[in-house]
């Protein structure tokens, strides 16, 4: 193998392996997404009403609605992506698909992604400025309406990235007043803000000045952004590094100063001792400077396209590009000050139970975040501490300490990894990831048989409004929305392929409609055995619920060998290494993502028929069956729209 062959063959892998960890990381944000909107749904203290949500976790729930619908919109063009690679489709080299329809895909997802990481810094530094104004915050219940509004629009305004790929004027039209009128709600953002600071007795601490900061430089790159949006002037404006500008004042430094000020607002809780207020103004100050001197003389350079080395000195650009170097030298080693302070402060003198005389539950509880006897419904309400409160229960409840915290869902994620690295690397990385795997899946099953994860019922909070919703079925419709999205964008894909391919086959020409009609009628009678099941064991019947599940397992397995024969005959007719064209793309890669759904539905089922033996449902337990009839519910309803689509149009 010739020297640069190999290079590309490495290049090959690691391309694939980023590809494959991406995918992956975007699942497991989806249980994580799930994770924290049940907590927040329903593990609020009583009395904590949406309205009265500590600001990070009022601006975090909405943004967690962001990754629940925004990410399956990447997992499926990753999958059309890997497909594309791996398998030899063809979803965008084709001119039907192509690189229109991944813009659409990638920005569906994008756009919003710039919101998931901006509000939970304004989150941060709604609450900051609360506290060193002195003030509750102000216009509460508009404020979280308008964080909604904004999540809303976010899905409609994505087109805004598309405007010279050559989608219609009519589509343009609409996506530049979309994009307007999302100035409307951070309109209302900034007024609160204003509104808190107002006759506020202002203290300008450092966590403060970066909370300012923050805010300003939000000012600054979301009116460069009322330029960006409108369709005439982004014509001129495309590709230069206007565009660069504002990407960073939004993205960079809005988010960026946001989180630091978070960082040193809540060092103290974190660590019990105070950081050094000095060190922490003199990074401010430097990271200010230097970020503006970055990036604002780019403003100035509306004629200066991105992505090139070098220019001739005619161009008058040098000035402002000068100006940038100076400030990136200020602002990237000024961040060694905060790595710095932070590691100071490990040494620091203690600090006060509450140094900012903050009103926020995490402050007032008179207990530190390291600290062990925490009912802190805070801030740790919206991210982790839900466990630590879960610790303490059992632990005070049941007499002795049994932890119901465990490594194997590390160990999953660890092999998961593995195993998908091992798809570039080869057969040995994935026997290793496997391994794994079935030791992380194995050894959660065991401790689930030993109860390990049954933890007394939680004294009643406000969970309004889904009070009267056990809060795994909550987190079964949460995984299920997502869900809906990702086959959602796939059957989007089918329907903008399809429009555009000019001479799709006709019904009957690919696949067996006989075929279909059977295995659609076994997908439904399927559902109802597994409902029957559920009502079996509602009647207190364990033996029936077990023979309901074993005819449910059965049917699934027909269904899939159904599809098993499909796919042989339909890989058996192509050319080998031939590109394999849209039609049947669009069919392998639905078809094939509900099979797993399938697959998976078919793993639940063993482990519930296996608990049902040993005892684990009753006719007052009967959750997880009653959770995995909603999950078979909808993989079977996507048969229902997938059959017509492909079989039958
Ligand atoms: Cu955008």
């Amino acid at each position: 193998m010739s020297a640069s062959s190999s290079r590309e063959d490495l290049q090959h892998r690691a391309g694939r392996t980023i590809l494959l960890s991406h995918r992956s990381s975007s699942a497991s944000n989806t249980v994580g997404t799930v994770n924290i909107l049940v907590t927040i749904l329903w593990h609020r203290a009583a009395g904590v009403s949406f309205v009265k949500l500590p600001m990070f976790t009022m601006f975090t729930f909405w943004t967690m609605l962001q990754f629940l619908w925004a990410f399956p919109s990447l997992i499926a063009g990753l999958i059309m992506l890997e497909a594309d690679r791996l398998l030899g489709t063809s979803f965008f080299t084709s001119t039907a698909g192509g690189s229109i329809l991944w813009d659409h895909v990638w920005w569906f997802f994008g756009h919003p992604e710039v919101y998931i990481v901006l509000l939970p810094a304004f989150g941060i530094v709604a609450g900051i400025i609360a506290t060193f104004s002195g003030r509750p915050v102000y216009a509460r219940k508009p404020l979280f309406a308008a964080v909604g509004i904004i999540v809303l629009l976010s899905y409609m305004v994505y087109g805004h990235h598309m405007f010279l790929t050559g989608i219609s004027l009519t589509e343009r039209e609409a996506f530049t007043i979309n994009t307007e009128t999302i100035s409307v709600p951070f309109g209302v953002l900034m007024l609160s803000f204003i509104g808190t600071l107002y006759k506020g007795a202002i203290r300008l601490t450092t966590p403060m000045l970066f909370a300012l900061g923050s805010v300003v430089i939000f000012v600054i790159g979301g009116l460069s952004g009322v330029f960006n949006s409108s369709l005439a002037l982004d014509i001129a404006l495309r590709g230069t590094y206007f565009v660069v500008a504002h990407f960073h004042y939004v993205m960079v430094g809005a988010s960026e100063f946001g989180l630091f000020a978070g960082i040193y607002y809540w060092l103290p809780k974190m660590t019990g001792r105070m950081y050094n207020e000095t060190l922490g103004k003199t990074h401010f100050i430097l990271s200010f400077v230097g970020f503006n001197l970055i990036f604002f003389p780019m403003f100035y350079l509306q004629d200066m396209p991105r992505r090139i080395v070098t220019y001739a000195a005619s161009t008058g650009w040098g000035v402002a590009n000068f100006l940038s170097t100076v400030g990136a030298y200020i602002f990237i080693p000024s961040q060694l000050l905060l790595v710095y302070n932070m590691l100071m402060t490990l040494k620091g003198p203690h600090a006060p139970a509450n140094p900012w005389n903050a009103t926020d539950r995490e402050w007032t509880s008179g207990t530190t975040m390291h600290g062990t006897s925490g009912h802190d419904h805070g801030l740790g309400n919206g991210l982790g501490n839900g466990l630590g409160n879960g610790v303490s229960h059992s632990a005070s409840e049941s007499g002795h300490e049994v932890s119901p915290l465990s490594t194997r869902p590390i160990l999953l994620c660890l092999g998961f990894a593995v195993g998908m690295a091992g798809l570039a690397f080869g057969l040995p990385v994935i026997i290793v990831g496997l391994a794994i795997l079935a030791w992380g899946v194995g050894g959660w099953a065991w401790d689930d048989y030993r109860g390990k994860f049954r933890l007394p019922e939680e004294p009643e909070g406000d969970r309004w409004p889904f009070s009267r919703v056990p809060k795994d079925k909550l987190a079964m419709w949460t995984f299920l929305g997502s869900e809906a999205v990702l086959f959602g964008v796939l059957l989007g894909s089918y329907a903008f392929i399809r429009v555009n391919f000019p001479y799709w086959p006709a019904p009957g020409a690919l696949h067996d409609i006989n075929l279909g009609t059977v295995d659609t009628i076994i997908v439904i009678t399927s559902s109802l055995t597994a409902y029957l099941g559920l009502q079996s064991i509602k009647a207190g019947n364990r033996r029936s619920l077990i023979g309901w599940l074993g005819a449910t397992f059965l049917l699934g397995i027909i269904s899939l060998g159904i599809k098993g024969g499909e796919w042989y005959l339909l890989v058996r007719d192509l050319t080998p290494g031939a590109q394999i064209g849209l039609p049947l793309s669009s069919y392998f890669v639905t078809t094939g993502i509900h099979g797993a759904h399938v697959l998976a539905g078919l793993l639940i089922i063993s482990y519930l028929m296996r608990r049902a033996a040993t005892g684990g449902f009753s006719a007052n337990r009967y959750g997880t069956v009653e959770n995995f009839n909603l999950y078979w519910s909808f993989v079977n309803s996507v048969w229902l729209l997938i059959f017509p689509l492909f079989y039958l149009m």
